[in-house]
Formats: structure tokens, sequence, C-alpha cells
């Protein structure tokens, strides 16, 4: 009987360890692979590329390498090491920033990427005195081949709102109008411009939008400017400029001045009318014009070509993580340009600058 009893008791005080024992390997089994699948996503879906903005990695399930990898989707030809598309010119800078030229990348691999992009590029825009009779171009081109399927915030700058034009845009594009005053004098109202973006993006672009482009409104887009031109610090080559030796650039060679470069220095002559970058990027480059500006103003000097003078100082010691084509500013007076230039993609319009402008 005893027997019988001790035999029942350590039959059950088995059971009951044995049913622990078998907790115990349902928890860590279940632990261990919840872990395993936390750090196997954590590994494949990783941040996307720096290129491609925050947003759409939250959407990793469906990243870019995923839908081309789909079978019977191939759509882009391979990008082949021995037959560079574009041999006739750099197409990358002695720091690696790309140059970006027609034929140097595949428009449907960037659309791709940027599929699930949803974040906004703030563009800013002057129409000051009687530059506001460009907007309507302006806005109506953008509205064809600019940033076509992206969201963009325009920002109009501008000293008559009444005369913005009621231009029709597509979802998720939108303009904010911005008073400013109009300077006597036009030199003025160009260089002015640092201050005003420095304080929209303190006040408000920091708030709404990831990129940030500035760019000049007497001008006209005629082909396609879409995501191939994000990056961190963008700039773009001026068109007279481009072939130069960098002794003939147009930089401003007194030393009194905060833009001086001297002689047997400088990369490229990036355009005053085109460059943007990351909104914080784009804050430190207005801010840094702005500052220098104001210094050379103590002084009573203004420099050559006055920010776009400044824009080159500083893009001369802190480089451009992505460098544009004159495809992407182009001017009317040089007509189609040399065979390097396949397309024309924003170019300026040919003004009567005595009509236009507040002073000679
Ligand atoms: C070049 C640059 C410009 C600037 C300037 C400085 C290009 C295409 N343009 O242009 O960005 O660096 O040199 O010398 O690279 N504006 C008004 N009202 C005025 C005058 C100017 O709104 O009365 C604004 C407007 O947005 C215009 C910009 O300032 O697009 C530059 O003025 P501009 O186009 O007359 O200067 P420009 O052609 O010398």
């Amino acid at each position: 009987m005893v027997a019988c009893r001790l035999m029942d008791t350590l039959y059950r005080s088995l059971q009951t360890r044995m049913t622990i024992r078998f907790l115990l390997i349902c928890l860590l089994l279940f632990f261990g692979v919840g872990l395993g699948l936390i750090f196997f996503y954590g590994y494949y879906c990783p941040q996307q590329s720096s290129n491609v903005p925050r947003e759409t990695s939250s959407k990793c399930h469906k990243s870019a390498s995923q839908i081309v990898l789909k079978e019977g989707q191939d759509h882009t030809s391979q990008a082949r090491i021995m037959e560079p598309k574009r041999p006739d010119v750099l197409t990358i800078t002695p720091w690696l920033a790309p140059i970006v030229w027609e034929g140097t990348f595949d428009m449907a691999i960037i659309k791709e990427s940027f599929k699930f992009y949803n974040g906004i590029i703030a563009t800013t825009v002057f129409a000051v005195a009687k530059y506001t009779r460009y907007l309507q171009d302006f806005l109506e081109t953008a509205e064809k081949h600019y940033m076509v399927g992206l969201n963009v915030h325009f920002y109009v700058f501008t000293d008559q709102p009444a005369a913005v034009p009621n231009v029709t845009l597509a979802a998720g594009r939108q303009i904010s109008i911005i008073k400013v005053p109009k300077f006597s004098r036009w030199q003025e109202i160009s260089m002015r411009r640092m201050e005003f973006i420095q304080v929209a993006i303190e006040e408000r672009i920091r708030h709404e939008a990831d990129y940030l482009f500035c760019v000049d409104v007497d001008m006209k887009f005629h082909s396609h400017v879409g995501a191939e031109i994000l990056g961190k610090l963008v700039g773009v080559l001026n068109p007279w400029l481009h072939k130069s030796a960098r002794d003939n650039f147009s930089y401003e060679r007194r030393l009194i001045s905060k833009a001086y470069i001297p002689y047997g220095q400088g990369d490229y002559y990036y355009a005053g009318g085109f460059f943007g970058g990351h909104v914080e990027d784009v804050y430190k480059l207005v801010t840094t014009c702005r500052k220098n500006l104001e210094a050379d103003k103590l002084v009573e000097v203004e420099a050559k070509w006055q920010e776009e003078s400044h824009v080159n100082h500083y893009m001369l010691l802190n480089k451009p993580t992505k460098v544009l084509s004159p495809e992407y500013l182009w001017d009317e007076e040089l007509g189609s340009g040399g065979s390097e230039i396949k397309i024309i993609r924003y170019a300026t319009i040919r003004k009567n600058m005595k009509e236009v402008r507040e002073n000679i």
C-alpha cells in the first residue's frame, strides 16, 4: 500500500516536472523564434540607400529590389561595366559624386525606387517687381516636367501676392505665397533671396519638406526633371562655363570678398539659378552665403556675380554630393549647345534686361 502511494506520488511529481519542462521548452521556442524573426527582418530589410528617403523604408516589404526581382518584369537593361553610356563626358567628380547627364540614369529604376516616397520637395522661386510675369510659364511647365508624380510645395516669394497666377496643380502639389519687400536694385533682389530662404526654412520649410530646391523664375521646364536630381547637396554646372579651364571661371577674384577663390583653384562653375538638397544642407548653404554677403556689405564690396559667387565659394569648400549637367540649367542664347547636350530640361527665357529689371 505504502509502496503504491509512493509510486503514485512519484509518478505525479514526474508528470508535473515534465509539464513544467514542456512549458519551459515552449517558452524558449516562442522567444527564440521571435528573436530570430526580428534579426532576420532587421538584416534583410535595412534602411534604404542614402538617396532614397526614410519614408520609403517603412514599406520595405515592397522594396524596389523585390519588385525588380519579379519574373517577367525585366524592363531595365543591364548597365554593363565595360560599356559606359556617356564616354564623351565626365560622369563622376574626383570626390565620387555623380554628374547627371542624359543616358547616365535609368528613369524606370529611379521611378521604381521612389514609387512609395511620399515626402515633400520644397521649391522656392522669387518673382519680385516685373518678374511676376514669368510665374505663369514657370508653374505651368513645372506641372508638366518637374518632379511629376511627387509631392511638391512651391514657395513663391513676391512683393505682389495678387499677381501670382492661379495655376491648376496636380494632387500632392501646392503653392504658398510669401510676401517679401521689393528692393531698388535687381542685384539686391537676387542676393537677398539667401536671407528670405533662410527665414522660410526656420519658420516652416524644415517642418514641411525633406528636400529643398531654389530656382530662378525667368525660366521654363522643357523636359523631365525628376527624382534623379535628389541628393544631400546638389549643384548645377553653369552652361556658359562647363567646358572652361578653371582659371577662366567667373569666380570672385578680389581677396577682400568672402567669395574669393584664387586662380589655380576650383572644381566647377556652378549656376546661381538652381541648387538644392536636403533641407538642412541647403540651410547651411544659405546661412553661410547670407553671412558672407553681409560681411561683404560691411566692407562695401559686392561679389562679381552676387550670391552666385558665394554659392561657388561654398560649394568649393562643401562639395556637392550630386552635380547636374547643364541640361538642367540651359541658356536659350546658347542655342541647342554642343554634342554633349542631348536634351534641354530647364532653360532661361531671353529677357530685355533694360525693360524688366529695376536698374541697369
Ligand atoms: C544669374 C543667375 C541668378 C543669380 C544672378 C546673380 C542663373 C540662371 N541665374 O542670373 O540665379 O545668381 O545671376 O547675378 O544661373 N529677381 C526678381 N526680380 C527682379 C530681379 C530678380 O524676382 O527684379 C529674381 C528672380 O527670381 C530671378 C532671380 O532673382 O530669376 C535672378 O535674377 P536674374 O535672373 O535677373 O539674374 P541673372 O539672369 O543675371
